[in-house]
């Protein structure tokens, strides 16, 4: 097993006493000057270069004030009403948006949040709870959260908690073919599939987005059990047969069978492929497997799904058995940063065109951004009927906070340094700022092409952990959270490679020594 090491840990914990400046000097940059929710910095700068002060932080602060205020230990704050959000996803477990919010509070500095955080997680999170709890969800959020504070500030209360909660994930896994089923009850260990997906099947996108954190859950512990549990799933992805390479996002867990032909790189398949190649990433690079299943599957992608419009857009349609639904959802816009994370381990050859794909897929999600009224995009859009980048169906005109087009901005501005990333993610602010902020908190809206639009009461957690995080990455310099040194979850969550020259002589072996900040 990988091993990492207390030195590894020490070294790349954060100076916390310094908080981060995030500020931009981008003497390339077009537009300054910050509107609503500015940050008045202290830090010096010099005359002759144009600057701007991370955005990200001032909005951090008024989401985690109003949810601190409103719906403390609940779920997520309803801003409108005023009150917290229990939800049904997490089975009890309460307090989603303090352990989502723990690792940005800290890289952003708001110290006495943090704290405030960390102290709940240490006399109040129970993870001795019943209740219908998503597997998929838990995992990203609070497995994912707790072992990012963990790892960011070596505070012991995070480890045990997040190895508590790990145990109670494994019933889980207790089917016929070891592909876990999509929800378990927490207290009893019981697990069945979701009523809604097709034939008791269990997700691509649930089942395949666990191997990063049980990964680190096995590091922590010094259990393979949690790296046996996806190396099983793992092997037996890379072992059935996939219908022209594509791997359709529903299989069954008891006979580990495809039970339909829908493949999509966003909603039930996205995370998946987004964990192949940050397994391989994470793994310092020796993942191979993980690397030859990234590449081939990209390949099938870009063979089947990856399409241009008549107006020159490239975008991802979704498959459902051989015939092309020409349209994309906000989810699958995560793929621009994916592509360009992958692009230097591919073939040599491939590197420019893996980035230029990325770019194209970036600017696709960017224009359906730009074709709205409020300058944020839909929950899909579409590519048929004459219609490019824009929602047809009333159904899909929604956004919730989502992060996955400023995630993509913020992996391309750390590939390329183009400053069109940073004004793209400015005008995301904006229009955040413009149309999400309430009087208490930010809200999702209903509808991005109304002009005057109507807001759907939930400060999701994922935009504390997420969308925020990644707008306060994208406008600070590329050693915060460095890609040489980190990949993030799927919710975010920082989590460091583990090297492989971590020797035992360098107090590598057995696992983690951990040790205060
Ligand atoms: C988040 O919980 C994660 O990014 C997940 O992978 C997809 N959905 C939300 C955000 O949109």
């Amino acid at each position: 097993m990988l091993r990492l090491g207390s030195d590894e840990i020490k070294s790349r914990r954060f100076a916390r006493s310094i908080p981060y400046p995030c500020l931009v000097s981008d003497a390339r940059s077009e537009s300054g000057g910050v509107s609503r929710g500015e940050h008045k910095s202290t830090y010096a700068v010099k005359s002759n270069v144009r600057l701007r002060v991370c955005p990200a932080l001032p909005m951090m602060k008024f989401a985690w004030d109003n949810y601190r205020r409103y719906a403390w230990g609940k779920n997520e704050l309803q801003p409108l009403t005023r009150n917290g959000h229990t939800g049904s996803m997490f089975g009890g477990l309460r307090g989603a948006s303090i352990v989502d919010s723990l690792d940005t509070l800290y890289i952003m500095g708001l110290n006495e949040e943090y704290e405030e955080a960390k102290e709940w997680v240490e006399t109040v999170l129970d993870m001795s709870t019943n209740g219908e709890a998503s597997l998929f969800e838990v995992n990203i959020r609070y497995v994912g959260g707790l072992l990012s504070a963990y790892y960011l500030t070596g505070e012991e209360v995070f480890k045990r908690k997040v190895l508590e909660l790990g145990d109670k994930l494994l019933p889980a896994f207790n089917t016929p073919t070891g592909i876990p089923r999509g929800v378990i009850n927490l207290g009893s260990g019981t697990s069945w599939s979701w009523g809604w997906a097709s034939a008791g099947s269990s997700i691509l996108a649930e089942f395949g987005t666990l191997h990063l954190e049980f990964v680190h859950l096995s590091e922590l512990t010094g259990n393979p059990v949690f790296t046996e549990k996806v190396m099983n799933i793992r092997k037996l992805l890379n072992k059935i047969e996939k219908p022209h390479g594509l791997y359709p996002n529903f299989l069954s867990p008891a006979t580990g069978n495809w039970v339909q032909h829908h493949v999509s790189v966003g909603g039930l398949g996205d995370s998946f492929y987004e964990y192949l190649i940050k397994s391989y990433l994470m793994s310092d690079k020796q993942d191979e497997e993980a690397k030859k299943m990234y590449y081939s599957a990209l390949e099938a992608i870009e063979s089947n799904l990856v399409q241009k419009s008549p107006g020159g857009l490239t975008y991802l349609a979704e498959w459902r058995g051989g015939i092309l639904d020409h349209k994309m959802g906000h989810l699958a816009c995560f793929s621009g940063g994916m592509v360009a994370i992958g692009a230097d381990d591919g073939q040599p050859e491939k590197r420019q065109h893996y980035l230029d794909l990325a770019a194209e897929i970036t600017h696709t999600c960017h224009e359906s951004y730009k074709r709205s009224a409020t300058k944020l995009g839909p929950e899909a859009f579409r590519f048929d009927g004459g219609t490019e980048a824009t929602a047809t169906r009333l159904s899909d005109r929604y956004y919730i906070l989502r992060p996955e087009v400023v995630e993509s901005y913020m992996y391309m501005w750390r590939m390329t340094h183009d400053p069109k990333y940073r004004q793209w993610g400015w005008e995301a602010v904006e229009a955040l700022e413009q149309h999400c902020r309430v009087e208490s908190g930010f809200s999702g809206i209903r509808d991005v092409y109304a002009t005057t639009p109507s807001h759907d009461n939930m400060q999701q957690s994922f935009f504390l952990a997420e969308t925020l995080k990644y707008l306060y990455l994208l406008f600070s310099d590329d050693d915060l959270l460095s890609l040489d040194d980190w990949v993030f979850n799927t919710e975010a969550h920082p989590l460091p490679i583990i090297r492989q020259n971590c020797s035992p002589e360098r107090g590598g072996a057995p696992g983690i020594e951990a040790t205060g900040p």
